[in-house]
């Protein structure tokens, strides 16, 4: 199961969770391999392709934070991946862990995992790098989840991301259970009629003064609530991929091409609103 703490402790406790990048900027959702729809949210909000097609860059100087789960159910996985990657290295994004890139991360270190919930298709399309790019590939993935802090603080504390979301109480503070939280939420230990984890609904007892924007369990509507915003719209599950503008909070979302895994969005939650939004 994809949900529960890693096996060892490496990935992901970096303390250092205040990151000093000045706003404005936009935050992105849950991307899962959609990489199509990635291209199309980022073209919606002003950001140019660099030359070698790669990295992203704003021409206003507004950085991309990406929430995490970059991988898995899409079909773009490992060039999403490559996207976010050279973003990061010309200093135009930032990111948090999710728990798909975390296992993801540990079997590319050589881990046992099962692949389940998507990472198949995803170690598939690392095989199909050529055979030159793999290793590159491989150790910035790694060297990215060891050096990553599990959450981050941006504008002077009030503006929090975090994959899963956070309890006012761990914000500045990182440790195991901390981390965990951040990355995989609160599971409850049972699942719901499709498998998945059911979670505690920490934000409902939010009261924190931080803006606290998440993604991890999807949900069909980007919708502020105690201060907390969840943007992952299950685009690989035919939903959308959401942005949070910020210090705007305009919600802009692009709704998904197809259903890439099942179940959909609409089989869940009824008729999604197709139009693009913004
Ligand atoms: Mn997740």
């Amino acid at each position: 199961m994809d949900h529960e703490p890693p096996p060892f402790p490496l990935l992901a406790h970096n303390p250092d969770v205040h990151d000093a990048t000045p706003p404005p900027y936009d935050i992105i959702g849950d991307v899962h391999g959609c990489i199509d729809e990635l291209l199309d949210l980022v073209q919606r909000l002003g950001y140019t392709l660099e030359p070698d097609g790669r990295g992203i860059r704003h021409p206003l100087g507004r950085t991309a934070i990406f929430i995490g789960d970059l991988n898995d159910r899409g079909p773009g996985s490992i060039t999403v991946w490559q996207l976010v990657l050279a973003s990061l290295a010309r200093g135009t994004a930032r990111y948090v862990p999710g728990n798909h890139d975390s296992k993801f991360a540990r079997y590319l270190q050589g881990r046992h995992v099962q692949l389940s919930h998507g990472l198949a298709g995803t170690v598939r399309e690392f095989y199909d790098l050529p055979e030159d790019e793999r290793e590159d590939f491989r150790r910035a993935v790694v060297e990215l989840l060891i050096a990553s802090p599990p959450y981050r603080i941006f504008d002077e504390g009030r503006l929090v991301v975090a994959h899963a979301g956070i309890e006012e109480r761990m914000i500045g503070r990182v440790d195991t259970s901390i981390s965990a939280f951040a990355r995989w939420g609160d599971p409850t230990g049972e699942f719901n009629e499709y498998g998945f984890p059911v979670r505690r609904d920490w934000a409902a007892d939010y009261r924190g003064q931080a803006l606290v924007v998440y993604g991890h369990t999807p949900t069909p509507r980007a919708e502020f609530r105690n201060n907390t915003i969840n943007i992952d719209q299950g685009c690989a599950f035919g939903g959308a991929l959401t942005a949070l503008r910020y210090p705007e909070l305009e919600v802009v979302s692009v709704p998904a091409q197809r259903v890439y895994a099942e179940p959909s969005m609409e089989e869940r939650f009824g008729p999604l609103d197709r139009r693009a939004a913004d």
